[in-house]
């Protein structure tokens, strides 16, 4: 079969096999383009847990890495979340545990802990706020200075986040392998191509290249920045799949990834076919134990309550 016939076909599985299942497909903006493009909705892990915890669908497959379908199950314990490759783990999420972190409390009882929500539930349950890309600056901004904050796992966020606020916080030494292979050069070296390019940057990237930035935002806030900017041509320091949704939600405009190398290879990994596989057998349930599910949501929620 050739490769636009095969692709069809599965479309057309998923498609039948999806109404059967009422289930719902949610895709992050680094998802591969074919992915993105079969999905309900695509988002930042935040946005697609919220429209997760909002649908009537009863199962949810989540493309994504792990921790995004954990946070989705630890939104609607009443749904399914089905991640379609087990192995689509976060690097940066494994560079800390509920352990590790326990460990490094005792030798901080005071500290108030901020937790990305690029980490495992565990973690999370042992945190007293969560924060996203999107909101980290706010959350930290809206703290006590009175308290040691902790902020885990990602240094670079949470240095963005302690140097545009102002507060001084601890940081645990995680960051995404992806967003660090991004250099300041590269950013040069494509102003230097597209001398008016806007620049957008991820929080998660080493300060030197948040310098260069014109904007620092999530990819939902590029996505968001994308539609009204008034530039034509746009550099975009983060994991290259969002230049997908990118281009195509804004035909008019360029979108130059700052670096090829800024390749996730676990956001790479579902397929067409993983996500066939995934509502054809159910699978893989992502489960979050109860006790650590109502913690992790406390501080999901008081994310929220913060705004
Ligand atoms: O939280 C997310 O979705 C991540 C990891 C990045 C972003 O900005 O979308």
């Amino acid at each position: 079969m050739l490769n636009a016939d095969r692709d069809l076909h599965l479309r057309e599985k998923i498609a039948a096999l999806k109404q059967e299942r009422k289930a719902l497909i949610l895709a992050h903006n680094y998802q591969l383009g074919e992915v993105q493009d079969i999905a309900d909705f695509g988002g930042d892990s935040l946005e697609l847990s919220q429209i997760a915890a909002k649908t009537d669908a009863e199962v949810i497959v989540f493309c994504g890495v792990r921790f995004m379908a954990e946070t989705a199950a630890i939104l609607c314990p009443d749904k399914m979340v089905l991640l379609p490759d087990v192995n689509a783990g976060c690097p940066l999420a494994d560079m800390i545990t509920a352990q590790s972190l326990r460990e490094k409390k005792q030798e901080l009882p005071r500290a108030y802990v901020v937790c990305y929500v690029n980490s495992p539930a565990s973690v999370k349950a042992e945190s007293d706020v969560c924060c996203t890309s999107a909101n980290a600056l706010k959350v930290v901004e809206k703290l006590s200075s009175n308290d040691d904050i902790l902020f885990v796992p990602d240094q670079y966020l949470g240095h963005y986040a302690s140097s545009r606020s102002g507060k001084k916080l601890i940081l645990w030494p995680g960051f995404c392998p992806t967003h660090v292979r991004i250099s300041p050069e590269d950013i040069l070296r494509q102003k230097e191509q597209y001398p008016k390019a806007k620049v957008l940057v991820h929080p998660e990237c080493k300060p030197e290249v948040i310098s260069l930035a014109d904007e620092v935002l999530s990819t939902g806030g590029m996505c968001r920045l994308a539609a009204k900017i008034e530039a034509e041509e746009i550099i975009v320091a983060t994991e290259v799949g969002i230049i997908h949704r990118l281009s195509k939600e804004n035909p008019d405009k360029h979108f130059i990834p700052a670096s090829l190398e800024a390749i996730c290879p676990y956001m790479k990994l579902i397929t067409l076919e993983h996500i066939l596989h995934s509502l054809e057998e159910m699978k893989y349930h992502i489960r979050v134990p109860e006790e650590i599910r109502l913690k992790a949501k406390s501080a999901v929620e008081k994310m929220l309550e913060f705004g």
